[in-house]
């Protein structure tokens, strides 16, 4: 009898130990609590409460933590078990990961048609790490401008990038100048630049709309925002541990449908701050939208021949 619960109690002290709780180190390469974080935080929230026992994320935070192009070689090293950051941020460790934004196909079908799968080998290989899951999609870029324009040159502008538009906004003729979002608020106020590329959702995060006149119309590429697990930290996690990641995952990478809704009401509230669209002639605007897609794979391709040109062809475009 002693001897009986004494081996089920070993049984069940091997089992806590194999089941041993793991706290993951997460960080994000954009402000707490703003558009381009707040998915991560539903993730993270998510993961917390279901992964009880299992894992839990330790979130560090944002910017004042570390530098958002940063983030992807701490991510590689394992300074960080976890990343929320866009491809753009972390060029300068897998160059193809800006190619996200030249995606025509949503993630669902990517998944499938082997795209992801090239993607994944090439996060592996230079990044040591697992594309977890895209957190934004469906959600396109524009040029912002203090000075109007009207044709679609950028001739004489100096511009605020990031890897995202270099290549493009160099093509139509501006001088451009990198900085991190947490710098475009000052940039602008003192008139460093005369515009900069961001998304069409999140000027009013950092209160842009009080030094921004224009918004630049059509608007350009689909933005990509993803959540990476360290390779050495996901291959330490067992099976349960990996499948509390992977469903909060699912689940809020099948939620970026909704933000098709908020895009609208994101461009009524530019109107409504001031903020004058520069639209050009159908042929005009198609001429800016080709020549965005073309410099942009070309910029991939003449970065990492021996991939561009197959994710060119996996991406739908
Ligand atoms: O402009 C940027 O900082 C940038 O490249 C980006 C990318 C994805 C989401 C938000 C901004």
């Amino acid at each position: 009898m002693t001897r009986i619960f004494l081996a089920a109690g070993l049984a069940l002290a091997a089992n806590a130990a194999a089941a041993q709780e793991v706290t993951l180190k997460a960080i994000t390469a954009f402000a707490e609590n703003t558009t381009y974080s707040r998915p991560f935080e539903r993730f993270i929230n998510r993961v917390n409460q279901d992964g009880k026992g299992l894992v839990q994320i330790n979130y560090i935070g944002g910017p004042k933590a570390m530098q958002p192009f940063e983030v992807g070689n701490a991510l590689k090293g394992g300074v960080v078990d976890i990343a929320n950051a866009t491809g753009a941020f972390y060029t300068n460790v897998m160059p193809e990961s800006d190619a996200w934004k030249l995606t025509e196909r949503p993630m669902a079908e990517l998944r499938k048609n082997g795209g992801y799968d090239a993607m994944a080998a090439i996060y592996a290989q230079k990044m040591n790490a697992i594309f977890l899951a895209r957190l934004v999609d469906n959600n396109p870029f524009h040029l912002y401008l203090n000075k109007p324009i009207s044709t679609p040159d950028l001739t004489g502008l100096k511009l605020r990038i990031t890897p995202v538009y270099r290549d493009f906004f160099q093509a139509l003729g501006a001088t451009v100048v990198q900085t991190a979002p947490g710098e475009v608020y000052t940039a602008l106020e003192r008139g460093v630049v005369d515009g900069y590329g961001w998304p069409v959702s999140g000027i009013f995060d950092l209160g842009w709309e009080k030094v921004t006149k224009f918004r630049m119309e059509p608007a350009f590429y689909s933005v990509e925002v993803n959540v990476l697990v360290n390779l050495d930290s996901w291959k330490a996690l067992n099976d349960a541990q990996r499948k509390v990641l992977t469903d909060a995952a699912a689940w809020l990478e099948g939620l970026d449908a909704e933000n098709t809704a908020l895009i609208a009401a994101e461009r009524e509230k530019q109107t409504k701050a001031g903020i004058q669209p520069i639209e050009f002639s159908a042929d005009e605007a198609k001429k800016f939208l080709d020549k965005a897609n073309e410099v942009a794979w070309q910029s991939v391709i003449k970065r990492a021949p021996e991939t561009g040109a197959k994710l060119r062809q996996l991406s739908g475009n």
